[in-house]
Protein backbone atom coordinates (compact mmCIF):
# COMPACT_ATOMS: atom_id res chain seq x y z
CA UNK A 1 0.00 0.00 0.00
CA UNK A 2 1.50 3.73 -1.15
CA UNK A 3 2.88 5.20 2.10
CA UNK A 4 0.59 8.24 2.38
CA UNK A 5 -2.84 5.80 2.27
CA UNK A 6 -0.94 3.77 4.66
CA UNK A 7 -0.38 7.02 7.14
CA UNK A 8 -3.80 8.35 6.41
CA UNK A 9 -5.26 5.09 7.37
CA UNK A 10 -2.87 4.85 10.81
CA UNK A 11 -4.49 8.56 11.71
CA UNK A 12 -7.77 7.45 11.10
CA UNK A 13 -7.74 4.20 12.89
CA UNK A 14 -7.22 7.21 15.92
CA UNK A 15 -10.40 8.62 15.72
CA UNK A 16 -11.55 11.54 13.60
CA UNK A 17 -9.33 14.19 11.69
CA UNK A 18 -10.05 17.52 9.77
CA UNK A 19 -8.48 17.27 5.88
CA UNK A 20 -6.00 20.20 6.81
CA UNK A 21 -4.88 18.45 9.64
CA UNK A 22 -4.58 15.41 7.73
CA UNK A 23 -2.31 17.44 5.19
CA UNK A 24 -0.55 19.04 7.50
CA UNK A 25 0.83 16.15 9.82
CA UNK A 26 1.52 14.12 6.31
CA UNK A 27 3.51 17.05 4.68
CA UNK A 28 1.27 16.64 1.19
CA UNK A 29 -1.11 19.43 -0.05
CA UNK A 30 -5.09 19.26 0.56
CA UNK A 31 -5.48 18.20 -2.90
CA UNK A 32 -3.47 14.76 -2.41
CA UNK A 33 -5.24 13.88 1.42
CA UNK A 34 -8.81 14.34 -0.99
CA UNK A 35 -7.56 11.98 -3.72
CA UNK A 36 -6.08 9.26 -1.84
CA UNK A 37 -9.47 9.20 0.02
CA UNK A 38 -11.07 8.50 -2.66
CA UNK A 39 -8.67 6.16 -3.69
CA UNK A 40 -8.90 4.32 -0.33
CA UNK A 41 -13.11 4.56 -0.62
CA UNK A 42 -12.54 2.98 -4.31
CA UNK A 43 -10.83 0.26 -2.24
CA UNK A 44 -13.84 -1.02 -0.35
CA UNK A 45 -12.52 1.87 2.86
CA UNK A 46 -16.17 3.39 4.59
CA UNK A 47 -14.70 6.96 5.21
CA UNK A 48 -17.30 9.41 5.79
CA UNK A 49 -16.51 13.11 6.27
CA UNK A 50 -18.31 14.70 9.40
CA UNK A 51 -18.13 17.64 11.44
CA UNK A 52 -15.01 16.29 12.77
CA UNK A 53 -13.70 15.63 10.29
CA UNK A 54 -12.87 12.27 8.13
CA UNK A 55 -14.11 8.99 10.31
CA UNK A 56 -13.53 5.82 9.35
CA UNK A 57 -16.21 3.56 9.43
CA UNK A 58 -16.10 -0.20 7.87
CA UNK A 59 -13.71 -2.28 5.78
CA UNK A 60 -16.38 -3.77 3.36
CA UNK A 61 -13.95 -4.98 0.83
CA UNK A 62 -11.78 -8.02 0.23
CA UNK A 63 -8.54 -6.89 -1.12
CA UNK A 64 -4.55 -6.26 -0.48
CA UNK A 65 -5.06 -2.78 0.92
CA UNK A 66 -8.06 -4.22 3.44
CA UNK A 67 -6.08 -6.90 4.43
CA UNK A 68 -2.97 -5.36 4.94
CA UNK A 69 -5.30 -2.12 7.05
CA UNK A 70 -4.29 -3.71 10.74
CA UNK A 71 -2.69 -6.72 9.56
CA UNK A 72 0.16 -7.74 12.52
CA UNK A 73 2.40 -9.68 10.46
CA UNK A 74 4.90 -8.51 8.02
CA UNK A 75 3.48 -9.66 4.98
CA UNK A 76 2.52 -7.86 2.03
CA UNK A 77 -0.95 -8.51 0.04
CA UNK A 78 -0.85 -9.19 -3.56
CA UNK A 79 -4.40 -9.72 -4.32
CA UNK A 80 -6.60 -11.32 -7.47
CA UNK A 81 -10.15 -11.02 -8.35
CA UNK A 82 -9.27 -14.71 -10.14
CA UNK A 83 -5.93 -16.23 -10.72
CA UNK A 84 -4.88 -20.03 -12.02
CA UNK A 85 -3.59 -20.63 -8.60
CA UNK A 86 -1.94 -18.39 -5.85
CA UNK A 87 0.73 -20.96 -5.95
CA UNK A 88 2.38 -20.67 -8.93
CA UNK A 89 2.49 -17.05 -8.74
CA UNK A 90 3.63 -17.37 -5.36
CA UNK A 91 6.56 -19.51 -6.97
CA UNK A 92 7.47 -16.75 -9.47
CA UNK A 93 7.21 -14.12 -6.71
CA UNK A 94 9.78 -16.58 -5.21
CA UNK A 95 12.13 -16.92 -7.93
CA UNK A 96 12.52 -13.23 -8.42
CA UNK A 97 13.52 -13.28 -5.14
CA UNK A 98 11.06 -11.69 -2.50
CA UNK A 99 9.91 -12.74 0.56
CA UNK A 100 6.84 -12.41 2.96
CA UNK A 101 4.28 -12.03 0.39
CA UNK A 102 0.80 -13.96 0.66
CA UNK A 103 -0.86 -14.25 -3.00
CA UNK A 104 -4.30 -14.26 -1.93
CA UNK A 105 -7.58 -15.03 -4.78
CA UNK A 106 -11.55 -14.86 -4.62
CA UNK A 107 -11.50 -17.62 -6.71
CA UNK A 108 -8.47 -20.05 -8.32
CA UNK A 109 -9.28 -21.51 -11.98
CA UNK A 110 -6.72 -24.12 -11.95
CA UNK A 111 -6.42 -25.00 -8.25
CA UNK A 112 -3.69 -27.34 -7.59
CA UNK A 113 -3.51 -30.66 -4.55
CA UNK A 114 -0.78 -32.83 -3.97
CA UNK A 115 0.63 -35.42 -6.63
CA UNK A 116 -1.05 -33.23 -9.41
CA UNK A 117 -4.63 -33.40 -8.24
CA UNK A 118 -6.96 -30.53 -8.88
CA UNK A 119 -7.97 -28.55 -6.42
CA UNK A 120 -11.40 -26.56 -6.16
CA UNK A 121 -11.29 -23.24 -5.55
CA UNK A 122 -14.64 -21.16 -6.57
CA UNK A 123 -15.00 -17.61 -5.64
CA UNK A 124 -15.57 -17.41 -1.79
CA UNK A 125 -12.78 -19.36 -0.19
CA UNK A 126 -9.79 -18.19 1.26
CA UNK A 127 -7.03 -19.20 -1.45
CA UNK A 128 -3.94 -17.77 -0.68
CA UNK A 129 0.39 -18.71 -1.08
CA UNK A 130 2.46 -17.51 1.55
CA UNK A 131 6.40 -16.63 0.07
CA UNK A 132 8.74 -17.53 2.46
CA UNK A 133 12.45 -17.85 2.57
CA UNK A 134 13.73 -19.20 5.90
CA UNK A 135 17.03 -19.32 6.69
CA UNK A 136 16.32 -23.55 7.52
CA UNK A 137 17.81 -26.76 6.09
CA UNK A 138 15.21 -28.59 3.77
CA UNK A 139 14.91 -31.05 6.39
CA UNK A 140 12.57 -28.87 8.64
CA UNK A 141 11.02 -27.09 5.81
CA UNK A 142 7.80 -29.98 6.70
CA UNK A 143 7.22 -27.63 9.77
CA UNK A 144 6.02 -25.04 7.48
CA UNK A 145 3.25 -27.37 6.64
CA UNK A 146 2.85 -28.33 10.35
CA UNK A 147 2.96 -24.17 11.07
CA UNK A 148 0.23 -23.78 8.42
CA UNK A 149 -1.99 -26.54 9.47
CA UNK A 150 -2.12 -25.27 13.18
CA UNK A 151 -2.58 -21.36 12.42
CA UNK A 152 -5.87 -22.77 9.28
CA UNK A 153 -7.01 -25.18 12.36
CA UNK A 154 -6.97 -21.79 14.52
CA UNK A 155 -8.22 -19.50 12.52
CA UNK A 156 -10.89 -21.88 11.58
CA UNK A 157 -12.00 -22.54 15.31
CA UNK A 158 -12.18 -19.43 16.27
CA UNK A 159 -14.94 -18.57 13.51
CA UNK A 160 -16.89 -21.29 15.14
CA UNK A 161 -16.18 -24.74 13.26
CA UNK A 162 -14.98 -27.90 14.82
CA UNK A 163 -11.65 -27.79 12.69
CA UNK A 164 -9.02 -30.62 13.50
CA UNK A 165 -5.56 -31.51 11.93
CA UNK A 166 -5.34 -35.04 9.72
CA UNK A 167 -1.74 -35.63 9.18
CA UNK A 168 0.03 -33.98 7.58
CA UNK A 169 -1.17 -31.07 5.88
CA UNK A 170 -5.53 -31.57 5.72
CA UNK A 171 -8.05 -29.45 8.43
CA UNK A 172 -11.00 -31.90 8.56
CA UNK A 173 -14.42 -31.47 10.82
CA UNK A 174 -15.08 -34.96 12.31
CA UNK A 175 -18.34 -36.33 11.44
CA UNK A 176 -20.45 -39.05 12.50
CA UNK A 177 -22.47 -39.35 9.06
CA UNK A 178 -22.31 -43.31 8.23
CA UNK A 179 -22.88 -42.47 4.96
CA UNK A 180 -19.71 -40.72 4.49
CA UNK A 181 -16.14 -42.63 3.20
CA UNK A 182 -14.30 -41.27 6.00
CA UNK A 183 -15.15 -40.00 9.40
CA UNK A 184 -14.66 -36.39 8.76
CA UNK A 185 -15.15 -33.81 5.89
CA UNK A 186 -12.24 -31.44 4.54
CA UNK A 187 -11.96 -28.24 5.07
CA UNK A 188 -8.88 -27.03 3.84
CA UNK A 189 -5.92 -28.11 2.69
CA UNK A 190 -2.30 -27.28 1.88
CA UNK A 191 0.22 -27.43 -0.74
CA UNK A 192 3.96 -26.94 0.19
CA UNK A 193 6.53 -26.36 -2.50
CA UNK A 194 10.31 -25.55 -2.22
CA UNK A 195 13.48 -24.60 -3.97
CA UNK A 196 17.25 -25.11 -1.83
CA UNK A 197 20.03 -27.01 -2.04
CA UNK A 198 21.29 -30.13 0.76
CA UNK A 199 21.66 -27.89 3.70
CA UNK A 200 19.79 -24.40 2.88
CA UNK A 201 16.15 -23.77 1.24
CA UNK A 202 16.00 -20.97 -1.04
CA UNK A 203 12.17 -20.44 -0.65
CA UNK A 204 9.32 -22.15 0.63
CA UNK A 205 5.69 -21.45 -0.98
CA UNK A 206 2.60 -23.03 1.49
CA UNK A 207 -0.40 -22.90 -0.57
CA UNK A 208 -3.50 -22.97 1.93
CA UNK A 209 -7.06 -23.07 0.77
CA UNK A 210 -9.78 -22.99 2.80
CA UNK A 211 -13.23 -23.37 2.37
CA UNK A 212 -15.00 -20.03 3.64
CA UNK A 213 -17.87 -18.61 2.26
CA UNK A 214 -19.03 -21.15 -0.24
CA UNK A 215 -21.99 -24.00 -0.13
CA UNK A 216 -21.18 -27.21 0.45
CA UNK A 217 -22.68 -28.26 -3.20
CA UNK A 218 -20.39 -26.55 -4.89
CA UNK A 219 -17.75 -28.22 -3.71
CA UNK A 220 -16.33 -32.14 -4.13
CA UNK A 221 -18.36 -34.51 -2.27
CA UNK A 222 -16.84 -35.14 1.25
CA UNK A 223 -16.12 -31.83 1.67
CA UNK A 224 -17.31 -29.17 4.05
CA UNK A 225 -16.94 -25.10 4.45
CA UNK A 226 -17.12 -22.60 7.32
CA UNK A 227 -20.33 -21.62 5.77
CA UNK A 228 -21.69 -24.93 6.11
CA UNK A 229 -20.04 -25.93 9.64
CA UNK A 230 -21.05 -22.15 11.11
CA UNK A 231 -21.71 -19.25 9.30
CA UNK A 232 -20.02 -16.72 6.86
CA UNK A 233 -16.80 -15.24 7.73
CA UNK A 234 -15.48 -11.90 6.75
CA UNK A 235 -12.51 -13.19 5.11
CA UNK A 236 -10.52 -10.15 5.52
CA UNK A 237 -10.04 -10.94 9.57
CA UNK A 238 -10.11 -14.49 8.60
CA UNK A 239 -6.62 -13.93 6.51
CA UNK A 240 -5.32 -11.65 8.92
CA UNK A 241 -5.87 -14.03 11.83
CA UNK A 242 -4.47 -16.98 9.37
CA UNK A 243 -1.10 -14.89 8.41
CA UNK A 244 -0.57 -13.62 11.99
CA UNK A 245 -0.66 -17.01 13.93
CA UNK A 246 1.34 -18.39 10.88
CA UNK A 247 3.97 -15.89 11.47
CA UNK A 248 4.03 -16.93 15.27
CA UNK A 249 4.36 -20.44 14.11
CA UNK A 250 7.27 -19.76 11.93
CA UNK A 251 8.55 -17.97 14.69
CA UNK A 252 8.87 -20.03 16.87
CA UNK A 253 9.72 -23.57 14.58
CA UNK A 254 10.42 -25.69 17.61
CA UNK A 255 7.40 -25.53 19.04
CA UNK A 256 5.34 -26.10 15.74
CA UNK A 257 5.16 -29.83 16.47
CA UNK A 258 3.32 -29.84 20.47
CA UNK A 259 0.89 -26.92 19.18
CA UNK A 260 0.32 -29.57 15.84
CA UNK A 261 -0.47 -32.15 18.22
CA UNK A 262 -2.93 -29.89 20.42
CA UNK A 263 -5.48 -30.14 17.32
CA UNK A 264 -4.40 -33.41 16.13
CA UNK A 265 -7.55 -35.76 14.78
CA UNK A 266 -4.86 -38.51 13.88
CA UNK A 267 -2.80 -39.10 16.56
CA UNK A 268 -4.23 -42.07 18.54
CA UNK A 269 -6.47 -42.97 15.70
CA UNK A 270 -6.22 -46.27 13.01
CA UNK A 271 -4.64 -45.44 9.87
CA UNK A 272 -3.71 -46.67 6.46
CA UNK A 273 -1.09 -44.44 4.69
CA UNK A 274 -0.83 -45.10 1.25
CA UNK A 275 2.77 -44.82 0.07
CA UNK A 276 4.17 -45.33 -3.64
CA UNK A 277 4.75 -49.03 -3.21
CA UNK A 278 2.86 -49.91 -0.09
CA UNK A 279 0.13 -49.13 2.45
CA UNK A 280 0.72 -48.95 6.31
CA UNK A 281 -1.64 -50.12 8.82
CA UNK A 282 -1.96 -49.12 12.32
CA UNK A 283 -2.32 -46.84 14.96
CA UNK A 284 -0.82 -43.42 15.03
CA UNK A 285 1.06 -42.78 18.05
CA UNK A 286 2.86 -39.08 17.30
CA UNK A 287 4.37 -36.94 14.77
CA UNK A 288 8.71 -36.56 15.29
CA UNK A 289 9.73 -33.50 16.03
CA UNK A 290 10.13 -32.55 12.21
CA UNK A 291 6.66 -33.85 11.59
CA UNK A 292 6.77 -37.71 10.26
CA UNK A 293 4.05 -39.38 11.46
CA UNK A 294 4.53 -42.69 14.17
CA UNK A 295 2.46 -45.68 13.23
CA UNK A 296 2.76 -48.63 15.61
CA UNK A 297 2.04 -51.47 13.37
CA UNK A 298 1.67 -55.42 13.96
CA UNK A 299 5.54 -55.56 12.76
CA UNK A 300 6.21 -52.82 15.03
CA UNK A 301 7.00 -48.85 14.59
CA UNK A 302 7.08 -47.40 11.06
CA UNK A 303 8.03 -43.34 10.97
CA UNK A 304 6.56 -42.23 7.65
CA UNK A 305 7.66 -38.76 6.57
CA UNK A 306 4.83 -38.62 3.40
CA UNK A 307 1.92 -40.53 1.79
CA UNK A 308 -2.05 -40.21 1.70
CA UNK A 309 -3.14 -41.20 5.25
CA UNK A 310 -6.77 -42.14 6.11
CA UNK A 311 -8.53 -42.54 8.91
CA UNK A 312 -9.99 -45.88 9.54
CA UNK A 313 -13.21 -46.47 10.91
CA UNK A 314 -13.57 -48.09 14.39
CA UNK A 315 -14.92 -51.99 14.09
C1 LIG B 1 -4.45 -30.60 -0.83
O1 LIG B 1 -4.11 -31.56 -1.73
O2 LIG B 1 -5.23 -30.73 0.08
C2 LIG B 1 -3.76 -29.27 -1.06
C3 LIG B 1 -4.70 -28.16 -1.41
C4 LIG B 1 -4.01 -26.83 -1.50
C5 LIG B 1 -4.91 -25.74 -2.00
C6 LIG B 1 -4.24 -24.40 -1.96
S1 LIG B 1 -5.33 -23.11 -2.38
C7 LIG B 1 -4.05 -22.00 -2.50
C8 LIG B 1 -2.97 -22.74 -3.25
N1 LIG B 1 -3.23 -22.72 -4.65
C9 LIG B 1 -3.43 -23.95 -5.15
O3 LIG B 1 -3.70 -24.20 -6.33
N2 LIG B 1 -3.30 -24.85 -4.17
C10 LIG B 1 -3.06 -24.23 -2.91
P1 LIG B 1 -4.51 -33.09 -1.59
O4 LIG B 1 -4.18 -33.58 -0.22
O5 LIG B 1 -3.83 -33.74 -2.76
O6 LIG B 1 -6.07 -33.12 -1.74
C11 LIG B 1 -6.68 -32.97 -3.01
C12 LIG B 1 -8.02 -33.72 -2.97
O7 LIG B 1 -8.93 -33.02 -2.11
C13 LIG B 1 -8.72 -33.77 -4.32
O8 LIG B 1 -8.30 -34.92 -5.03
C14 LIG B 1 -10.19 -33.84 -3.95
O9 LIG B 1 -10.55 -35.16 -3.61
C15 LIG B 1 -10.24 -33.04 -2.67
N3 LIG B 1 -10.63 -31.63 -2.92
C16 LIG B 1 -10.49 -30.86 -4.02
N4 LIG B 1 -10.93 -29.63 -3.82
C17 LIG B 1 -11.37 -29.58 -2.53
C18 LIG B 1 -11.93 -28.57 -1.71
N5 LIG B 1 -12.13 -27.32 -2.14
N6 LIG B 1 -12.28 -28.92 -0.44
C19 LIG B 1 -12.08 -30.16 0.04
N7 LIG B 1 -11.55 -31.16 -0.69
C20 LIG B 1 -11.19 -30.87 -1.95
Amino acid sequence: MNETRRAILETLSEGPVGGPALAESLDVSRAAVWKQIDELRDAGFEIESGSDGYVLNAITEYNAAAVEYGLEAPFSVEYHDAIGNTNDRARELATDGVTDVAVLADEQTGGRGRLERTWSAPSGGVWTSLVCRPDISPMRAPLYTLAAAVATTRAAREAGVDARIKWPNDVVVPSDDESLDRPYRKLAGILTEMEGETDRVAWVVVGIGVNANIDASSLPPEATSIRAEADDVDRRVFVQRLLEEFDAQRNSLEEVADAWRDHALTIGTRVRVDRTNEAIVGTAVDITETGSLVVETDDGEQIVSAGDCEHLRRV
